[in-house]
């Protein structure tokens, strides 16, 4: 096969002042930032969705994108020939995992057996180019949303038959994941909400739902894969109200149908943002519940309302994000995987690696910006400073649980007043994190 991005050789880090658009300026992946590599802390993915199936259309015009090596057709052979080109890919931009739906990698057949032998035919080139490459598979999911099958949702569909074809679905995009050696599985309800309440029956859409998941741990477990399942959280579009609407409402959800031991969250920068949070939030949400498994990295347009899924490239987004995620431990099972789209503008191949390569260097530059924040220890001290008050006394004895509303309504009435609240000092905190931007 001729090389698809002739032209590209192995993209290489050289450093801040390079100013080779194809090199990295901070991503050095054997680079050991707190502890470990920025290859180990980051764990970057490719999508095959946007990355190799984006055509670059929009609601108002047809797709843009030049992707000479892909002749259009639905082939198989058309397919195993773009799993080739996204290996040589991922290889020249460095990228050690990627990610897919079933129905990016392999097409869609007549029947259900047929789209499965499809599926198996073009697994198997993938198995090759990754025993090839070393390249892993991060998570695999199915594409439960795109067929118009879907309409009514799939897991939360009124047809119960969907249901059937959605859990089918599931188990041969699970096995192949398996069999890929995938660390992981992700579920995002793409239609699973509704449209309108008047023809919704929420609580047993909600209870079918569980029950699909509950189908998916069951048959986990059967099979002996052992990768982390993920929930994706985000709040609207497709539908006006999507049930796995943020990190909160997943969670409860979760607890709710006895799910939480069985998965962590996959939190999405740009669903934080339909959902009106912002990502550090729901990374908080996730960290807090111990369920904080991976992220789909990308970022909104601030004047746009929609998923549209750009690139990051925000020094003070990635940061953050950084900073959370190594508050609760660093990404273990997950990764930061871009669920992001080159513009329709930018429709040359190259493109793709400029793409990327913004991406992986904000990254690495919100990383090692907030292990030097970790590092230096003053916005940690300042947090833990501000609840002084329970370490000790009164404080200490109503977070053990061993006060009484007696005991503390005593504690007040002697006390009179409380003691002087002292100031949040934001403006102080951000100037702290401008020290070190
Ligand atoms: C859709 C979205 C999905 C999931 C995987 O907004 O983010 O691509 O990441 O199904
Ligand atoms: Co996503």
């Amino acid at each position: 096969m001729k090389p698809a991005f002739p032209d590209i050789t192995k993209i290489r880090y050289e450093g801040a002042r390079s100013q080779n658009p194809l090199a990295f300026k901070h991503y050095n992946p054997t680079e050991i930032v707190a502890g470990k590599t920025m290859r180990e802390h980051l764990r970057f993915a490719v999508v095959y969705w946007h990355t190799f199936r984006g055509t670059g259309s929009d609601p108002f015009g047809a797709g843009t994108m030049q992707r000479p090596w892909d002749d259009g057709s639905n082939s198989i052979n058309n397919a195993q020939n773009r799993a080739r080109v996204a290996f040589e890919f991922m290889t020249k931009l460095g990228a050690p995992y990627y990610c897919w739906h079933d129905r990016d990698v392999a097409p869609e057949g007549k029947t259900l057996a047929e789209t499965n032998k499809n599926l198996d035919a073009v697994a198997k080139v993938l198995k090759a180019e990754q025993q090839r490459t070393g390249i892993k598979l991060l998570w695999g999911t199915a594409n439960l949303f795109s067929h118009p099958r879907f309409v009514h949702g799939a897991g939360t569909s009124c047809n119960a038959d969907v249901f059937a074809f959605a859990a089918a679905q599931i188990k041969k995009a699970m096995e192949v994941t398996h069999e890929l050696g995938g660390e992981g599985y992700t579920f995002w309800g793409g239609r699973e909400g509704y449209m309108t309440l008047l023809n919704t029956d929420m609580k047993r859409e909600l209870d079918h739902l569980a029950k699909l998941l509950h189908l998916a741990v069951d048959y986990k477990k059967k099979i002996g894969f052992k990768g982390q399942f993920y929930i994706e959280p985000k709040p609207k579009e497709p539908t006006k109200h999507q049930y796995d609407s943020d990190a909160a409402a997943c969670l409860n959800f979760l607890r709710e149908y006895d799910l939480l031991p069985h998965f962590k969250l996959n939190i999405e920068t740009n669903h934080a943002t339909l959902a009106g949070h912002s990502m550090q939030h729901e990374l908080e949400v996730a960290g807090a519940a111990d369920a904080l498994g991976s992220i789909d990295a990308n970022t909104g347009d601030e004047l746009l309302g929609w998923d549209t899924d750009q690139f990051p490239t925000n020094i003070y987004l990635t940061t953050y994000t950084m900073l959370t995620i190594l508050k609760y431990g660093g990404l273990t099972t997950g990764g930061v995987n871009f669920d992001a789209k080159v513009r329709r503008e930018s429709f040359e191949p190259v493109d793709l690696f400029h793409a990327h390569i913004g991406g992986m260097d904000a990254f690495a530059r919100g990383l090692k910006i907030a292990a030097a924040i970790r590092k230096d220890g003053r916005l940690a001290d300042f947090v833990k400073q501000r609840y002084a008050s329970w370490d000790s006394g009164l404080g200490a004895k109503i977070e053990s649980g061993k006060a009484s509303l007696k005991e503390i309504e005593a504690y007040i009435l002697k006390k009179g007043e409380v003691a002087a609240n002292v100031s949040g000092r934001q403006e102080f905190l951000e100037n702290l994190i401008n020290e070190f931007i």
